[in-house]
């Protein structure tokens, strides 16, 4: 199909939802929505959420991590109308359809699709069934946005959020960080309604109005431990550059910055990331910045990719509903509340990142892999997060990075593993991987090629590792991990 069909055909089957979700309205239909519990689909539900508002109609939101059997209870119970599944579903259409054959559903997704893609009763907006790549060209927000233009062009000022939801779902692939593919024409809405720009600088947080050192204290993307989370330091750090952090007696920010000084800034800080036996490609530093114009400067929500660490934040740490209200305009307390959540999940994060730098035991290196024993310190919902920081910043990035947290109940130990993109081409899936390690360790895992997961017992923790290691290497090789 021509990129140009294949958009053309997707935008129909968004419209289709929306003509679904009115005529649902229109009947004075109770709605349910549920959405995946990341940055992407936090911001999904706030864009449906909006569109929903303004069109005065009953719903109700819920952020799950995965759909379940107590999604399927509360279905039953309250006998919405209309069901929307937004970052999620895909994977569970069939499922969908045995237990809610009787009710109205649409699922707007840009995950793999997972069995049939088709049912009756089932409204499926999803970029691969249009031959567009869901993992990099539109995130489960963009897919909600568009429904939400279907449903009234008005909601073209949401198109910021879906830009939000991209970035927390790292599509920014193309060319020096930039989101390509139906994500750019989504960029281009916000632009034209004035509300976004695009620049390309150094891609740090709070570029534009935090003084430097605060900006470097703030950062954990990329994480620099001794820096992170350490202002004094970051003051140090710029006196030893012969950058000056003020001009006369205001604080300079990034933005103020010459191009020299950018550029001593970018390989001393790559400099200092390899005597902490990091790595940081100093290009991966500079790239398009996503700035929302309208939002208040100094706060986390002008620049779109704070703005998800802000989203991933209020999820990670139990309070998805202020990410979701904040997606839907709401200001005042619900962004004090958020602003407090998120400076306490970057404290926990440079916490638990600093921990693991703290001691060699701490991460070792394998033969195919990097493994972080988090145990019973690092917290297993905010695993997954240190893993993809650290898997950007490894000596070696080639090599695979797995780390485990203990589970409270159960006696279980939840593994997380990423890798880079390239690694994909050199034959590596982690999915796999994760998969066949757990089932050989009496657990369950799977996911997708560069980010995966799994829990098995404690007691096979050490079997598991080995089990790994081993798969990764016969990836490497060409051989098959299926036995
Ligand atoms: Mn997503």
């Amino acid at each position: 199909m021509a990129e140009k069909d294949s958009t053309t055909e997707f935008l129909k089957s968004a419209e289709e939802a929306a003509k679904a979700i009115l005529e649902t309205v229109k009947e004075d239909g109770f709605i349910q929505v549920f959405s995946h519990l990341d940055a992407d689909g936090v911001a999904a539900a706030g864009v449906i959420g909006k569109a929903l508002l303004r069109l005065d109609a009953k719903f109700r939101i819920r952020i799950t991590q995965w759909v379940d059997e107590k999604i399927f209870a509360e279905i039953l119970s309250e006998k919405p109308q209309m069901i929307i599944l937004s970052d999620f579903g895909s994977g569970y259409i069939n499922l969908l359809n045995d237990k809610l054959s009787d009710f109205k559903i649409a699922v707007l997704d840009h995950h793999q699709i997972v069995g049939e893609r088709e049912k009756p009763n089932i409204i499926h907006v999803n970029p691969h069934s249009y031959g567009i790549d869901g993992a990099r060209d539109i995130s489960g927000a963009g897919v909600a946005y568009f429904v939400a233009k279907k449903i009234d062009e008005e909601n073209v000022d949401l198109a910021p959020i879906a830009v939000v939801g991209a970035l927390g779902d790292l599509q920014d692939k193309y060319d020096q960080r930039k989101l390509g593919g139906v994500n750019e024409k989504i960029v281009e809405d916000g632009v034209n309604a004035g509300l976004l720009t695009v620049e390309r600088d150094l891609i740090f947080f709070g570029r534009e109005t935090r003084p430097i050192h605060k900006t470097l204290a703030s950062t954990t993307n990329p994480f620099i431990p001794g820096i992170s989370g350490e202002e004094d330091k970051s003051l140090a750090f710029l006196a030893s550059l012969d950058i000056k952090p003020k001009h006369g007696e205001r604080w300079r920010a990034l933005r103020d910055l010459s191009d020299d000084e950018k550029k001593r800034l970018c390989s001393a800080l790559a400099d200092y990331l390899l005597s902490k036996g990091l790595h940081i490609e100093v290009t991966n530093l500079i790239g398009h910045v996503y700035t929302l114009t309208r939002e208040e400067p100094w706060t986390p929500i002008r620049d779109a990719r704070e703005f998800a660490v802000l989203l991933n934040a209020t999820g990670r740490m139990e309070k998805p509903s202020l990410g979701v209200s904040i997606c839907m305009g709401d200001r005042g307390a619900a962004l004090e509340a958020a602003n407090k959540v998120l400076e306490e999940y970057r404290r926990t994060i440079n916490k638990y990142l600093g921990w693991v730098m703290e001691k060699p035991e701490r991460m070792k290196e394998m033969e195919n892999i990097y493994v972080v024993y988090g145990e019973s310190f690092i917290n297993e919902k905010i695993v997954g997060a240190i893993s993809s920081i650290l898997a950007t910043s490894l000596p070696n990035p080639e090599k695979p990075l797995i780390a485990y947290a203990n589970v409270e109940e159960g006696g279980l130990a939840k593994f997380s593993a990423r890798t880079i993109d390239i690694m994909t081409n050199k034959g590596v899936n982690l999915g796999e991987v994760m998969q066949v390690a757990a089932e050989k360790c009496l657990g369950n895992g799977g996911g997708h090629n560069i980010a995966a997961g799994a829990q098995v017992p404690i007691e096979n923790v050490d079997a598991f590792i080995k089990v790994v290691d081993e798969l990764v290497g016969k990836q490497l090789r060409g051989e098959k991990v299926r036995s």
